[in-house]
């Protein structure tokens, strides 16, 4: 079929309800994470229209939870970030379109919103939503829901017959104005219970949005182009209130903040801290931070910071290398992130340090930074603390960010349409062109299994605790990997073939 055979009709009056479907977001092992996306921009339409959410990782039956509303649904949207989320929003869109070819499909998200006429030229997207969806979505569905294409609705674009309309952007809105993300639109229990059952999760944890943007501008990062470096987050007050609720709520024990740059205003960071040891909370929480910024914070905040229960800072070192350091605009050195993992030290606060190995460079050259590079830093970490995690990432070059387009002037084939984004994941980004096969397995070893062993955190020290025979192969692994480790030799891993036989699940989550 091509573009001008759709059938759909863009008059839905009469119509009440809203399916909103937040297809699995990457291949592979992840946690579930909340998908926070489709509730935030279904909370202004609550009371006036019958809203659907499904997520396929939660939702029992997702395609029949979809598909069963589809007669009275005004619209049915979908959200997107690049790559592997794409495969399963298209595979959606495709039932949704055999099922009813009327009606109209709007994709949202952080991938349509690079490429929105791109996505309305698929059969799989009619309307993009471009950037925050928290008014516009609303607009559009009340655009529909009077008989109309979503005409003249800022941050919106559409399909039409004889081609692709794009309306006026929408300026940011302030988050503060933002309603609250109704958590109960999802079905948060059963997220909690699925990590507990499939990711060995002990505890109840679920994430927080409490800030947007980010004033750096790595140059590997989209958010500086969804959000224009802009930096706003909610009131200290609100977000201790909100935390509060979710907290009693579902009973938790932990709350992720899957804030782009949660530590951006110290002072909002101190009043939360305050907050939460005032209102007594008890919970952990994990939260992202700038390696510049962080060791940067006054001692008496970051003792409320440990105080109120801050379990672990999410470091995005990246790399060690200034010449690499430079080409990425980190804006951190690597002595900021050797102060910042002493920081965590001292103040008894975990830290995961994330790299970055395989950056593009001009083809014929060798890299300015190896793993082999990182590994030697990643060494200098573990002896600060042993306690602070570490990962590797193969460098995937995302749309709308300096090293997208130098890596396609360096001969990266570029993706010409939303099928094609669908492969596009770090997953299935095997040949990169700038990590050979040798090096990924290397990545794979240290991430996965000599580290975590070699520098165990509490948990695997629990295990490798005293007394029970059973804590014996974990001291073999212990000490055989901490010897890999120091003299990084992991030729003949006999070890770790072991240990990938045996055990599925590699160590260390993220958070
Ligand atoms: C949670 C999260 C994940 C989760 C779930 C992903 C998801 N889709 O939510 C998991 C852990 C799986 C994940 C994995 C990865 N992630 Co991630 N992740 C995030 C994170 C931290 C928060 C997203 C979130 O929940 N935001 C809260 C909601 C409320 O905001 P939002 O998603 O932006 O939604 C707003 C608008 O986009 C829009 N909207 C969104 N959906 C929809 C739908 C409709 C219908 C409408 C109308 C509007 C709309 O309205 C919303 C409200 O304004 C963001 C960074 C960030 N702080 O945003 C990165 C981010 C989304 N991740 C990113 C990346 C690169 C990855 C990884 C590749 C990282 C890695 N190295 O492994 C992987 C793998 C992904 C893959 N394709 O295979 C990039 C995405 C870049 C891109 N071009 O898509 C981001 C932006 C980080 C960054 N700054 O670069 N991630
Ligand atoms: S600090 Fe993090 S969120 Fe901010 S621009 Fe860099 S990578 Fe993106």
């Amino acid at each position: 079929m091509n573009i001008v055979d759709r059938q759909i009709n863009y008059d839905r009056r009469g119509k009440k309800k809203v399916v909103l479907f937040f297809p699995t977001p990457a291949y592979g092992h992840y946690r579930i994470e909340l998908g926070l996306a489709i509730a935030v921009v279904a909370a202004p339409l609550e009371g006036k229209f019958d809203l659907r959410l499904v997520d396929e990782r939660v939702t029992p039956n997702y395609e029949q939870a979809v598909l069963n509303n589809l007669d009275d649904a005004v619209c049915v949207g979908i959200s997107s970030i690049t790559g592997y989320q794409i495969k399963r929003g298209i595979a959606m869109a495709r039932l949704v379109r055999a099922m009813d070819p009327e009606v109209p499909i709007v994709w949202g998200g952080y991938h349509p919103s690079l490429f929105p006429e791109q996505c309305c030229q698929s059969q799989a997207c009619d309307v993009v939503c471009v950037g925050q969806g928290d008014v516009t979505f609303p607009e559009i569905v009340e655009s529909l829901a009077a008989g109309k294409p979503p005409e003249g609705v800022a941050g919106s674009v559409y399909w039409t017959g004889s081609g692709v309309v794009s309306n006026p952007p929408r300026p940011l809105a302030n988050i503060n104005d933002v309603l609250p993300a109704p958590y109960h639109l999802l079905d948060v229990n059963r997220a909690i219970a699925l990590n507990q059952s499939q990711n060995h999760e002990r505890i109840h944890t679920i994430e927080f949005h409490s800030s947007q943007g980010c004033p750096g501008k790595c140059g590997y990062c989209a958010d500086a182009q969804l959000y224009q470096r802009h930096w706003t987050g909610l009131d200290a007050e609100r977000v201790v209130k909100e935390v509060s609720q979710i907290v009693k709520t579902y009973n938790l024990d932990q709350v992720n903040f899957s804030d782009a740059n949660f530590f951006a205003n110290q002072k909002r960071v101190q009043a939360i801290c305050e907050g939460f040891i005032r209102e007594g909370l008890g919970i952990r929480w994990v939260a992202s931070a700038r390696p510049d910024t962080f060791h940067r914070f006054k001692p008496e905040v970051l003792e409320l910071i440990r105080k109120s229960g801050c379990k672990r800072i999410i470091v995005g070192a990246e790399s060690a290398a200034g010449p690499v350091l430079e080409l990425i605009n980190k804006g951190a050195t690597a002595e900021d992130h050797l102060k910042t993992a002493r920081v965590c030290r001292d103040y008894g606060i975990g830290g995961t340090f994330t790299f970055i190995t395989g950056f593009p460079h001009p083809p014929g050259t060798p890299p300015q930074e190896t793993t082999e590079d990182l590994l030697n830093f990643i060494e200098k970490i573990k002896q600060i603390s042993p306690d602070i995690r570490t990962k590797i990432f193969v460098f995937t070059p995302y749309p709308g960010t300096p090293l997208y387009d130098l890596a396609i002037k360096y001969g990266m084939p570029e993706p010409g349409s939303l099928e094609e984004w669908a492969d596009y994941n770090p997953a299935t980004l095997k040949e990169s062109v700038w990590v050979g096969p040798e090096e990924r397995r290397l990545i794979e070893k240290v991430n996965g299994f000599y580290y975590p062993f070699a520098y165990p955190d509490s948990n695997m020290q629990m295990k490798l605790g005293d007394g029970g025979l059973k804590k014996i192969p974990y001291h073999v692994l212990h000490s055989l990997a901490l010897a890999r480790t120091r003299h990084h030799f992991y030729n003949l891993p006999f070890e770790w073939m072991l240990f990938k036989t045996f055990k599925k699940q590699t160590f260390e989550p993220i958070a």
